[in-house]
């Protein structure tokens, strides 16, 4: 029988039967676990059903893509939370989720949560922001759960695909899909004020069937590494700076201290966003860093 992951807590799965819905507590069969693949909520999987809804996955189909953090495959649009405050801001975390999943090549639509909590000059610079993500390429939201105007447009986004929606704790992430689909009374908690931090209240990686299609939500986190990618794969996944590396006078350019770099004229014309130039810096040191191990 063929399913798919839903769920992963502990060594034991839900997995649903992709013809009946039927929903197993499935293992790990004892000879797929000698062959030392991993696998994670998304993966369609072969498994043998047993009584009482058990079964044995003995096997796991190629997968299209995957990620780290969240742990998840197989996924066709990736929704990154990010709030505008509480907490505030961060653009050197959204940038680091652009560049795995750009890696990864994975579509991608970035929300600005919390956008009720602007006020009009805060809300005039996030804007100026929203606008240069949009100008290279990526589809924005500005999202308020005080305000349902934009769901319908990313209910009708979402529809038919394997969405996951990650970002770090507290931006709203099971706020926006309880929104979504009142049916899923997801948890959410406060964010603890005194540290500006959410409170990691979602614990798993969960797939939910959604109209025609699935949506993950998943525990926030502060950070990720580049593990796996060179630094030239970090310049290839800044889209605008590879556009413009075209016209640096190296083949190769990693935009540091290379004479005729077009990607440093266009931080200095303002045509790249110099917080992106920073992060991107930032990226390739710790990926030559990283290296070192
Ligand atoms: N003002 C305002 N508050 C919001 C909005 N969205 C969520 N919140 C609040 O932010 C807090 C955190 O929301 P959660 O949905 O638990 O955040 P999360 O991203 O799922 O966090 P983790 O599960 O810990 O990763 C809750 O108190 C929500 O009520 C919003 O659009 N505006
Ligand atoms: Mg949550
Ligand atoms: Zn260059």
């Amino acid at each position: 029988m063929k399913g798919k992951i839903i769920c992963l807590k502990a060594d034991l799965f839900k997995v649903m039967d992709l013809d009946s819905k039927k929903i197993y507590d499935a293992k790990a069969s004892g000879l797929f676990r000698m062959k030392k693949q991993n696998l994670l909520v998304g993966d369609v999987v072969l498994f043998d059903a047993l009584e009482n809804n058990k079964a044995y996955i003995t096997d796991v189909l190629k997968r299209t893509n995957e990620l780290v953090r969240p742990p998840i495959a197989n996924i066709d649009l990736a929704i990154v939370a990010m709030s505008v405050k509480e907490p505030s801001f961060n653009d050197n975390l959204l940038d680091r989720f652009l560049t795995i999943l750009s890696f990864s090549n994975i579509d991608t639509v970035i929300l600005f949560t919390k956008w009720d909590l602007l006020t009009s000059s805060e809300e005039e610079q996030m804007n100026t922001i929203c606008r240069y993500y949009e100008s290279i390429g990526y589809k924005i939201f500005k999202t308020t759960t005080k305000d349902k105007n934009t769901i319908e447009e990313i209910i009708n986004l979402i529809d038919n695909k394997v969405c996951v929606i990650t970002g770090q704790s507290g931006v709203g992430k099971s706020s926006l899909l309880n929104i979504i689909n009142p049916n899923l009374n997801l948890e959410t908690n406060d964010i603890s004020l005194a540290l500006g931090r959410g409170k990691h209240t979602t614990r798993h990686v969960e797939l939910i069937p959604f109209n025609n299609g699935w949506i993950a939500d998943t525990p926030g986190f502060g950070t990720m590494d580049f593990r796996g990618m060179s630094e030239t794969d970090i310049s290839q996944s800044f889209t605008e700076l590879f556009n413009y590396s075209k016209e640096c006078k190296y083949n190769g350019c990693l935009h540091k201290n290379e004479p005729n770099c077009m990607v440093k004229e266009q931080v200095k014309n303002n045509n790249i966003l110099k917080s992106r130039y920073d992060n991107y810096l930032q990226f390739i040191e710790e990926c030559k860093n990283l290296r070192k191990w």
